[in-house]
């Protein structure tokens, strides 16, 4: 029997799409299921295929679903969903989600400190730091393209082995600095080629850009970060109180 209910108010495409995301919710549809073709939910519920592609369509642009070009429509991975609240490193946010958080080295270097970097980071332009780019990974997936830079006269004795780790842990438990708090912006955006290829993703696809900067208790700057996540793998959630 047809969940459709033709002479209900709501839309038809919107029903279709209910049902659709019930069945994600529920698990009887899990990430990376292909669905039957448009085709055949247009027969089975004796609606047009239009209805049936809007349907699709408001899932794919709300991460429910994704579409691979010749292959078919795929349910899509379940969102990370991070908390604005706690000041946290991207190894810890996996880990408390029971996922295994992973690397992929992309480049490390100590280079002399730009004027924009310095600035940044209360040093003289030309001081060494720090410029470590990753691929972060999540059970790994790519979630992350992340550009550090850390002053080298502040957090002494940063390698590669570490930074394949965690910084943050390296910072609190071998150096003994607390870190203490930080300012952050994110904005929408759109992957550029290379970051593309690092993510997964086609050139274009939404990115969210997400800038960091982290202070030790008295305003010592700890980092300067970009990192570019794969909008269609996270969300942001933040709990707000009205005073
Ligand atoms: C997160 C932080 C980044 C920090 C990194 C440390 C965001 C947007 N950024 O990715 O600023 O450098 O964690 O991670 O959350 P790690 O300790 O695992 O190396």
């Amino acid at each position: 029997m047809s969940m459709i209910n033709k002479n209900s108010p709501i839309p038809i495409y919107y029903q279709l799409e209910e049902h659709i995301k019930e069945l994600i919710e529920k698990g009887e549809l899990k990430p990376g299921d292909v669905l039957p073709p448009e085709r055949e939910y247009a027969e089975k519920h004796q609606i047009s295929r239009m209805t049936v592609r809007q349907a699709f369509t408001q899932l794919v642009n709300e991460g429910y679903l994704h579409r691979i070009q010749g292959k078919g429509t795929f349910v899509a991975e379940r969102k990370i969903e991070q908390g604005l609240q706690g000041l946290t490193s991207f190894t810890e946010d996996m880990k408390s989600r029971g996922l295994t958080p992973g690397n992929e080295l992309l480049s490390f270097k100590l280079i002399p400190a730009t004027l924009t970097i310095a600035s940044q980071l209360s040093i003289k332009e030309y001081d060494p730091v720090y410029e470590i780019k990753r691929i972060r990974l999540a059970d790994q997936l790519p979630m992350a393209v992340e550009v550090n830079h850390i002053s080298a006269n502040l957090i002494k004795g940063l390698t590669e082995q570490i930074v394949n780790q965690s910084i943050y842990h390296y910072i609190e438990e071998s150096l003994g600095m607390r870190i203490h708090h930080a300012a952050q912006t994110i904005e929408s955006s759109i992957a550029n080629s290379l970051e593309a290829k690092h993510l997964h993703i086609s050139t274009g696809s939404p990115v969210m850009l997400i800038q960091r900067n982290t202070f030790l208790k008295n305003g010592t700057p700890v980092e300067f970060v970009k990192s570019t996540y794969r909008a269609d793998r996270y969300k942001f959630m933040i709990t707000m109180n009205r005073s």
